[in-house]
């Protein structure tokens, strides 16, 4: 994993102004390798296909903690959690993390999500961790730059949520770096056009005063024993141990 921990004043502009940063390397050719064999490993051993209610022809892995202890590490990297902070502030929870891999043939999404709030403050971020080479042909997210801040133009020019908009960026990233973005930017994914699958994983950081996605106190009780001290805070599994009985004994 890449040994880096802060952002470039560069990445922290762009970030800032266009709401997205690509950051290169994260995740060695192996790290991207077990990562995407785990998330391939749950779908088929725990027949996800026959419970998941996602995108046609995309492998989704809900709560990726349950299959793997390996994503802690990427969930924990310094370099994603200093641009994390920089949206969100300084305290972050984790709001969720799945696998998400398009196969080859599936179809985009609309842009999204339309109705949200614009402007500062920020309350959630998402990390999209590039384990297959994102390209314009296999569906690599398309964002609007900027649409973060205002969206006044970006809803302007808009016609079908699910067709190209004139201010849209196609973020093309290698297999490794993981996609920083403002969960307040509109962006979606696309259709994935080559003959081979988009594998991903997907993470979400909030503010603290945003109700998770999953509720992380459910987690296994093998698998929080599991957590290091920093992930079960990252978890808010700290705060929540108080009210939980079968937490109290990692407090
Ligand atoms: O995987 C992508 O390219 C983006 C997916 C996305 O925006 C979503 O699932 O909400």
């Amino acid at each position: 994993m890449l040994n880096r921990t802060a952002l470039t004043p560069g990445e922290c502009e762009q970030l800032d102004t266009e709401g997205y940063v690509v950051l290169l390397d994260v995740f060695t050719p192996q790290e991207c390798d077990e990562l995407g064999d785990e998330m391939d490993t749950a779908w088929e051993k725990f027949r996800l296909h026959e419970i998941s209610d996602s995108e046609e022809g995309v492998r989704f892995v809900d709560n990726a903690l349950y299959y793997s202890a390996k994503v802690q590490d990427g969930l924990l990297h310094p370099l994603l959690l200093d641009a994390a902070s920089q949206m969100v502030g300084p305290r972050l929870l984790l709001n969720l993390i799945n696998g998400r891999s398009p196969a080859a043939g599936a179809a985009g999404q609309p842009l999204h999500v339309l109705d949200r709030r614009r402007g500062r403050p920020f309350d959630k971020c998402n990390a999209i961790w590039c384990l297959d080479e994102f390209t314009a042909e296999n569906g690599a997210t398309r964002v609007i730059p900027g649409s973060h801040l205002d969206d006044t133009a970006a809803l302007a020019r808009m016609g079908d949520p699910m067709d190209a908009h004139p201010d849209e960026v196609i973020v093309e990233a290698p297999r490794g770096a993981v996609i920083m973005h403002n969960s307040h930017l509109i962006h979606s994914g696309r259709p994935n056009a080559s003959g081979a699958d988009r594998r991903s994983i997907h993470a979400a950081y909030t503010h603290p005063a945003i109700p998770t996605h999953y509720d992380w106190t459910a987690l296994p009780p093998a698998i929080v024993a599991d957590l290091s001290e920093q992930a079960f805070d990252l978890l808010g599994l700290r705060e929540a141990a108080l009210d939980v009985e079968g937490l109290v004994a990692r407090v």
